[in-house]
């Protein structure tokens, strides 16, 4: 790990002078001009943030590096078919796609922090199990928070410019133990309470899905391939932005995740992935396995009718097909080509589209993430869907956490933006 603080320390420097040429040298420059209509409709569009670790673009989808999710697949170490998570950290954190010996010291290093603080699993073990999975998760990541260093060295004299280092330090522990927290609330909540330890042989993802209790390998797949695509969605979605909100207050990785975690658990946010296979096996229930395209058609037109919003369409940022649900049929079509569920998720994707620019409300009638993936895990056994959200918020740990690092690093500020009350912004506009 020495490594990667050197590469790291290299990286900052140069940043913090890109930064710093933009706060001096450019800071009257305008970037775009912001509409009342933006404001009144939740930002859309407006440019409010720096982000190192990946891009949403409109037209084309994520790009973590600056390389897509297929481009990832072809270039960071795998085994089986999908690439490490650990070799995913490695080049969010970096922006360098890492060599098999640098995955293998990411993984040792988070496998010797996978262990819990004992509070937390008394706490975890005293949750009554009708508290939802994703109130659980909050509580468990924000319990690791007496542990950190970020708080303890804050405390003493450390410079503003290396608060970085125990915000990586706090930021790879919670990675580490955060599969096991969400372990222990499956095996608590709907298992028989008994968790298997850490595997500290096995890398990220192959320890969880032990954890969870499957000895699969083909389930170690698709959890590499779900922990990498939905590790990071540029920083103004829900999760990212409430993280990087309280963390710009100088609140430890534990409190500003678990805020983060708390916005995740949003039915328009990542709880859709939840409603989504809810409503997929209504659907199944209501047209059968092999429906026509017309009865698809019929059951999307009674859930619009009922003032209800299809799960898993749409996006804030998207016009496209959500590339994140796409590497998921992709995997589907390779791993259950006969799989009754994943071939109606795709059947649907032929449908809904058609259905959504009829109605003509939402901008982008595509899928997005969630469309897809509780209906993978579904078909791996994974069956309680309001735990999806919870793998969710392992995998978003990976971006939250990277994206503090970078913000303590390049020493942003507090965000602090203004606000006008509505008879003002009225008065400003029968101004102009
Ligand atoms: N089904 C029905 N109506 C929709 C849908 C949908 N899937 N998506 C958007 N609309 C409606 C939306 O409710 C709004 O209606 P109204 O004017 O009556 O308020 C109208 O279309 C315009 O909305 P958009 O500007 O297209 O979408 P917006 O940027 O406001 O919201 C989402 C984006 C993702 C919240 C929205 O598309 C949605 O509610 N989708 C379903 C929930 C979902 O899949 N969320 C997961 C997003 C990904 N994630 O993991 O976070
Ligand atoms: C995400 O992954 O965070 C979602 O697609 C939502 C978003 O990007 O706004």
């Amino acid at each position: 790990i020495t490594e990667l603080h050197s590469i790291l320390e290299h990286k900052i420097a140069s940043r913090l002078e890109q930064v710093h040429r933009l706060k001096y040298t450019y800071g009257s420059v305008k970037i775009e001009d912001i509409k009342i209509e933006q404001i009144v409709k939740g930002m859309r569009g407006m440019t409010t943030q720096l982000t190192e670790t990946s891009m949403l673009d409109p037209e084309y989808g994520i790009r973590f590096r600056g390389l897509s999710i297929e481009e990832c697949q072809s270039k960071l170490p795998k085994k089986y078919t999908q690439p490490y998570v650990e070799a995913m950290i490695w080049l969010l954190l970096t922006g360098e796609i890492p060599s098999e010996s640098q995955v293998e010291t990411m993984r040792k290093e988070l496998a010797s922090r996978s262990f819990l603080p004992m509070h937390t699993e008394e706490m975890l073990n005293s949750m009554p199990t009708s508290l939802h999975p994703m109130s659980q998760l909050s509580m468990g990541v924000l319990s690791l928070g007496h542990r950190s260093q970020f708080d303890k060295l804050y405390n003493s004299s450390i410079k503003k410019k290396a608060y970085w280092k125990p915000m990586l330090d706090d930021g790879l522990d919670l990675i580490a133990k955060i599969p096991k927290i969400a372990a222990i609330i499956y095996r608590n909540t709907y298992k028989d309470r008994i968790v298997r330890k850490p595997d500290s042989s096995a890398d990220l993802a192959e320890s969880f899905g032990r954890m969870l209790g499957w000895d699969d390998k083909n389930f170690y797949d698709l959890l590499k391939l779900y922990i990498n695509i939905h590790c990071d969605h540029e920083a103004g979605n829900v999760s990212a932005h409430t993280t990087h909100v309280v963390g710009s207050a100088l609140c430890d990785i534990f409190k500003s995740y678990s805020a983060g975690l708390n916005g995740l658990a949003g039915p328009l946010h990542g709880l859709a992935n939840q409603e989504c296979l809810g409503w997929l096996l209504n659907l199944k229930e209501n047209v059968g396995d092999y429906p026509t395209d017309q009865a698809i058609a019929d059951y999307v037109k009674k859930t619009l009718s009922s003032g209800n919003v299809i799960p898993g369409y749409g996006h804030a940022v998207l016009r496209i097909p959500d590339p994140r649900f796409i590497a998921q049929l992709k995997f589907a079509g390779q791993m259950l080509p006969n799989n009754a569920l994943c071939n109606l998720v795709a059947q649907c994707y032929k449908v809904i589209p058609q259905v959504l620019k009829e109605q003509g409300k939402a901008k982008n009638p595509f899928p997005n993430v969630d469309a897809h993936s509780g209906a993978l895990m579904y078909s791996f056994g994974l069956v309680e869907n309001d735990f999806y959200t919870v793998l969710f918020g392992v995998s978003r740990a990976i971006g939250c956490s990277v994206n503090l690092v970078w913000d303590r690093a390049l020493m942003f500020p507090l965000e602090r933006p203004d606000g006008l009350t509505i008879t003002t912004m009225s008065e400003v506009c029968k101004k102009k």
